[in-house]
């Protein structure tokens, strides 16, 4: 097992567009296993591919508090979703920044587990968001994106000195 590099905001690889997986292999086993290691050492509730620059429609999600509970998704579709909840999230990928965003509060996902094997979840609150939060990764979107463009700006300047002064 490895620990991944999770890629910082603002890096235009985090806009990058996932395929889907077509073959869930041993390689796809072993990059989910370094995926969940970087997540749980972060420490995070999830963790999407495109976050560790591989750009294949896979997200690892931990959100017990015991870190005994890893779910897999593999090419997850979003079948319907429904409701309304406001929370705050945050992404390894921003360190530090908290903000409240808007998603549905019930999803309604079909994916791929481990083995390659088909499966439909319903996730309402905590679950449903991180999975919106990871699935949107997937589709080259951070969360900061849905802030008012002028909150975006403030936010890539803020980033990009605090870089600048830990180098
Ligand atoms: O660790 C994480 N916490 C979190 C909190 C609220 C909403 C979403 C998340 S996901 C985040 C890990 C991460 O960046 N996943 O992409
Ligand atoms: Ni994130």
């Amino acid at each position: 097992m490895a620990i991944l590099q999770i890629l910082q905001y603002p890096d235009e690889r985090l806009h990058k567009i996932a395929k889907k997986v077509t073959q869930v292999n041993d390689d796809t086993r072993k990059l989910i296993a370094d995926m969940a290691e970087t997540m749980y050492k972060a420490p995070g509730v999830g963790l999407a591919a495109t976050q560790v620059n591989v750009h294949e429609q896979i997200i690892v999600l931990d959100i017990s508090d015991t870190h005994d509970q890893l779910q897999v998704f593999i090419n997850p579709e979003i079948m319907t979703c429904s409701g309304e909840i406001k929370s705050e999230e945050g992404c390894l990928s921003v360190p530090g920044i908290y903000e409240t965003v808007q998603r549905a509060d019930r999803v309604k996902v079909r994916a791929l587990n481990e083995q390659g094997e088909s499966f439909t979840l319903e996730a309402e609150d905590f679950l449903a968001v991180c999975i919106q939060h990871e699935i949107d990764h997937l589709h080259g979107k951070v969360f900061v994106e849905y802030l008012s463009p002028l909150k975006q700006s403030r936010l890539r300047a803020k980033l990009k000195k605090r870089r600048r002064e830990a180098l």
